[in-house]
């Protein structure tokens, strides 16, 4: 089996408060079409990819907030993706709002799933790191509500086989984090897909905002580097009911380098052949973990912070 993948990051630009489901999905399946033109065999979607990022609003109606959930996937909005995949050979990525409706009780989630070429959902990953806050802050320009509306997802990092190699997930804010390419890497991941929507704007510290797509490579570009891996990151870019959200979706190579960008704030696909034995030359050397890793000094960094 060949080890070189061809991989599309597909930005999506932003998407209205008033833009359905199935309007979403058909943009979505627009850009798997040129995908497949393009000889991908995996496209990546951004976070919360079928709405408009609604944790910038604060709402108290728990069925306002529940409308941009899903109760499942595939159902009938996200069903054409499901299809595309099928007729035409290519896997996805995927980002939602996941609702888990028991009897008793109700979860929600930040969610991926990872599709094969045949349909199949291989995986799904629920956020680990939820940024923001909790509760109304009106003196922000908008919110950031992640910590309101989702749960923390439980299962951690996980990979599977899938796509002749090592696939992990991760969803925005978890880039920032050296833990999660770590945890990923330790699990033998090749590829790390990420999907994301970062404003531009970052209200309790605004002298950082023109340094938004500087920290969005930084992160990435080193945990690539540093554990040997592909990253794919795809962002939701663009002006969004009135909210700037950073564009710069990028392919990364295992030796750190951008080797993709997006050159758009809008719907725009790139592509990248990515080679998974790439990682050899980061992880049978310089990061070899097991040669120079040194576990039993790193205690600490599974501890609770003070
Ligand atoms: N979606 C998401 O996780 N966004 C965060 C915004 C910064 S924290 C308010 C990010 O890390 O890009």
């Amino acid at each position: 089996m060949s080890r070189k993948l061809m991989i599309g990051a597909a930005q999506l630009g932003p998407i209205t408060r008033s833009e359905t489901r199935d309007q979403a999905v058909a943009r979505m399946v627009a850009l798997m079409h040129q995908a497949k033109a393009r000889g991908v065999e995996l496209v990546v979607f951004p976070e919360l990819a079928l709405t408009t990022f609604f944790p910038r609003w604060y709402f108290e109606d728990q069925d306002a907030i529940d409308a941009f959930f899903e109760r499942e996937v595939p159902g009938p909005a996200t069903q054409p993706l499901f299809d595309t995949a099928r007729e035409l050979g290519i896997g996805f990525y995927l980002g939602y709002a996941e609702l888990v409706d028991a009897a008793d009780s109700k979860q929600r989630y930040n969610t991926s799933i990872l599709v094969d070429g045949a349909g199949h959902i291989v995986g799904k990953y629920r956020k680990v790191h939820l940024p923001g806050h909790s509760e109304h802050e009106p003196w922000r320009s908008f919110q950031h509500l992640e910590k309101r509306y989702f749960e923390p997802g439980q299962e951690g990092f996980e990979t599977w086989q899938a796509f002749g190699g090592t696939v992990g997930m991760a969803i925005c804010n978890d880039r920032r984090w050296p833990e999660t390419y770590r945890m990923l890497a330790l699990q033998g991941a090749e590829l790390m897909l990420l999907g994301y929507n970062t404003p531009i704007h970052y209200p309790p510290v605004p002298e950082h905002d023109h340094l938004q797509g500087f920290h969005n490579h930084l992160c990435m570009q080193a945990g690539a580097y540093q554990n040997g891996m592909w990253v794919v990151a795809v962002a939701k870019a663009g002006r969004e009911e009135g909210c700037e959200l950073l564009g710069q979706s990028c392919i990364i190579s295992p030796t750190g380098e951008i080797v993709a960008m997006a050159s758009t704030l809008g719907d725009e696909l790139i592509t990248y052949e990515c080679d998974l034995d790439r990682t050899k030359e980061i992880r049978d050397h310089i990061f070899n973990f097991s040669l120079h890793r040194r576990p039993e000094l790193y205690g600490l960094i599974a501890k609770p912070s003070r």
